[in-house]
């Protein structure tokens, strides 16, 4: 059977990472085999000018860097394929959510910002962790990078919500890291246990 496919998205300093990691090693506790894989990839030709963008070392179009980002999204896409089908469940650490999310708090039109994802790979289920803006500043402030800033952020939580559809699942990320573990976990489990018979094959259908 094939592997689980499960994104993790919010603002920045919502607990992502550290919950991305916490929930690969609970499922590799339970028998499942789980890799990380995050975006935007930083490795990778594409993910050298986001990375060079997001360290404000470079200018780009907000149009230009959105594509890239997309990109960074697609040259990922047979590999997380193969994983998934060779059995392995991927927990992701962003996906096109945050790209349209970004983005379009920026200003650029959510629709427009869409397109280049649409037809990725459909995540089985999205958890967003939910922070409120004051939340977030509390947790040692945002730190040196482009778009960690209070009214972006801002921005980027509204946006957020426009996106959310019936894949995903809210966890207020307020709570303890072990309350915000626990809640990521029990959704996860359902999800697990759900689909052993009916797992809906990997589509290529995001926003189709
Ligand atoms: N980001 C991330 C985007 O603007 N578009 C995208 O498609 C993705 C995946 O990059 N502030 C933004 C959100 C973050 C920044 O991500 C870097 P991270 O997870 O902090 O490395
Ligand atoms: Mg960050």
């Amino acid at each position: 059977m094939r592997g689980l496919f499960i994104v993790l998205e919010g603002c920045d300093r919502s607990g992502k990472s550290t919950q991305c990691h916490q929930l690969v090693k609970q499922l590799q506790a339970k028998g499942y085999s789980a890799q990380y894989r995050n975006f935007p990839n930083r490795t990778t030709q594409t993910g050298k000018m986001i990375d060079s963008y997001l360290r404000q070392a470079t200018e780009l179009d907000d149009h230009a860097v959105h594509l890239l980002f997309s990109a960074n999204r697609w040259e990922a896409m047979n590999s997380i394929k193969d994983t998934l089908e060779s059995g392995i469940t991927l927990v992701v650490d962003r996906y096109a959510f945050s790209g349209v999310a970004f983005s379009s708090a920026k200003g650029l039109d959510l629709n427009w910002c869409k397109q280049p994802d649409v037809g990725l790979l459909s995540p089985d289920v999205v958890v967003f962790l939910d922070l409120s803006i004051d939340e977030a500043e509390k947790r040692g402030g945002y730190g040196e990078e482009r778009y960690e800033r209070r009214e972006l952020q801002t921005k980027v939580r509204n946006q957020f919500m426009k996106l959310k559809d019936d894949t995903w699942k809210v966890v207020n990320a307020a709570q303890s890291a072990e309350q915000v573990e626990k809640g990521i976990w029990s959704i996860v489990e359902a999800a697990l246990s759900t689909s052993t018979n009916q797992r809906k094959s990997l589509l290529y259908s995001l926003w189709k």
